[in-house]
């Protein structure tokens, strides 16, 4: 039976089989030592002559990260892990080609690009996959909570017929002989949803983005995490997002030291206590800071940057002023909204409001923004039989991995990111 690579300390004096790739290779006279890697870690493997030597000779030529299977007794030995496995029997399973286009382990780094361009080999090392490890775990603790929470799982249409956050950030698609567009956000129908009855609910899919610029935050696909729950406000939708960051950065401390270690955090953040600012304070804050904002505008990165210095820490800004926060987004007064941000220094992780849920301020609202009120039919629909007050928000998965790990490039955390110039892989 296949035993992952870690686990072969667990079968000490027991024949084990190990199937991975070639991380390094040295061959001597009558035996071969071969570091195998897996998804676990990595195994010495010592491939002795005498007993293996049909393949003895192939193994002089064979390059790294070919793919091998290999069979024996797990010993404790001299090697650096403290025991290795006696080969008795070995297979080749396939071939690499060399030179690698990239090297695995190799100390240099490599630059972003060379490294997205070959990014299957990029995604073998350990440092690499732990990142989406730890994504993995994001993502189960949100599911979890969401299900210890009452949320049911939807999956809303990804081929839209209106815009939600903004008419410039749309992919045309050619649907049959009308136009259509890539959803940015499940926000229509997420709000319909509550219209439904179906009281909370949550998604967790890709949103679409045609931004043209290309910066170390935007993506134009990335993986959002929906909410929106009836009969609540702006600050209730507030703490359930902080528990939500809350039970998963616990969750990844208590599941990922491993891979925490390898990405260089060694005493991750535990105590976040998502202070509550203002837009209005924030205006202050930076202008006494000397980053110059009027009072209305958008908070600029150096803004940001100077409102969350010194916080190293996720705060929320509230009452953004109605005019920056889209339609959908309840008014606080004549000039505020129930509008919020969740940050971490000047990224954003998180936009989310308390909705507007009366028909009549809906329309006045899309038309104040100038929106074709036609085109969001399907949507006012639902909020003139019966739409509950409700709230909700977003939060951009690879953003949350990002500053979760102290990343300085959103790519790191994407697969297969989709920016301004890249489409493959
Ligand atoms: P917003 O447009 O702020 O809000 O998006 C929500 C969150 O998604 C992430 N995000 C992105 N991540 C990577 N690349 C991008 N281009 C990108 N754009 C957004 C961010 C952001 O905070 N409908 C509202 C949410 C709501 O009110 O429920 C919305 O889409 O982390």
């Amino acid at each position: 039976m296949r035993v992952l690579a870690a686990e072969v300390k667990n079968h000490l004096n027991t024949e084990v089989e190990v199937k991975g790739w070639v991380q390094a290779i040295r061959t001597g006279g009558s035996i071969a030592f071969i570091d195998l890697r897996d998804v676990s870690g990595h195994v010495q493997c010592v491939v002795a002559k005498k007993e293996n030597a049909s393949i003895f000779e192939e193994l002089r030529t064979l390059s790294r990260e070919s793919v091998i299977e290999a069979k024996g007794k797990a010993v404790e030995s001299q090697a650096k892990q403290g025991y290795e496995i006696q080969v008795n029997k070995f297979k080749i399973l396939n071939k690499s080609l060399a030179p690698l286009p990239l090297g695995v382990v190799d100390m240099v780094d490599s630059d972003i690009e060379t490294r997205l361009e070959n990014r299957f080999l990029d995604l073998r090392k350990p440092k690499i996959l732990s990142i989406f490890k730890v994504q993995d775990t994001i993502s189960r603790a949100v599911r979890q909570y969401f299900h210890q929470n009452g949320f049911i799982e939807v999956r809303t249409p990804k081929i839209v017929a209106a815009a939600t956050e903004g008419g410039t950030e749309l992919f045309p698609v050619k649907y049959f002989d009308r136009s259509a567009y890539l959803s940015q956000s499940p926000q229509l129908y997420k709000e319909i949803m509550m219209s439904a009855g179906f009281d909370r609910v949550f998604e967790i899919a890709p949103a679409f983005r045609a931004e043209e610029h290309n910066t170390t935050r935007h993506l134009n696909e990335f993986t959002s995490i929906d909410i929106e729950m009836s009969f609540v406000d702006d600050e209730e939708a507030m703490r359930v997002l902080e528990e939500v960051i809350k039970v998963s950065s616990k969750m990844v401390i208590e599941e990922n030291s491993k891979e925490l270690e390898l990405l260089g955090i060694t005493s991750p953040k535990t105590d976040y206590s998502f202070k509550k600012i203002s837009y209005a304070e924030c205006v202050k804050i930076a202008n006494d800071k000397g980053i110059k904002v009027d009072d209305g505008e958008d908070l600029s990165t150096p803004a940001l940057k100077a409102i969350g210095e010194g916080l190293n820490e996720f705060y929320f800004i509230t009452r953004w002023p109605r005019k920056l926060k889209p339609f959908y987004v309840q008014p606080f007064d004549e000039k505020y909204s129930r509008g919020f941000d969740l940050q971490f220094g000047e990224v954003e992780i998180t936009s989310g409001a308390q909705r507007v849920h009366n028909p009549e301020i809906l329309i006045k609202n899309l038309e104040a923004k100038g929106l074709n009120v036609e085109s969001f039919e399907f949507y006012i629909k639902a909020f003139q039989y019966g739409m509950p007050p409700h709230a909700g928000w977003a939060i951009g998965l690879e953003r949350l991995t990002m500053v979760l790990l102290n990343l300085q490039n959103i790519r790191e955390a994407t697969l297969f990111p989709r920016d301004r110039t890249r489409i493959t892989p």
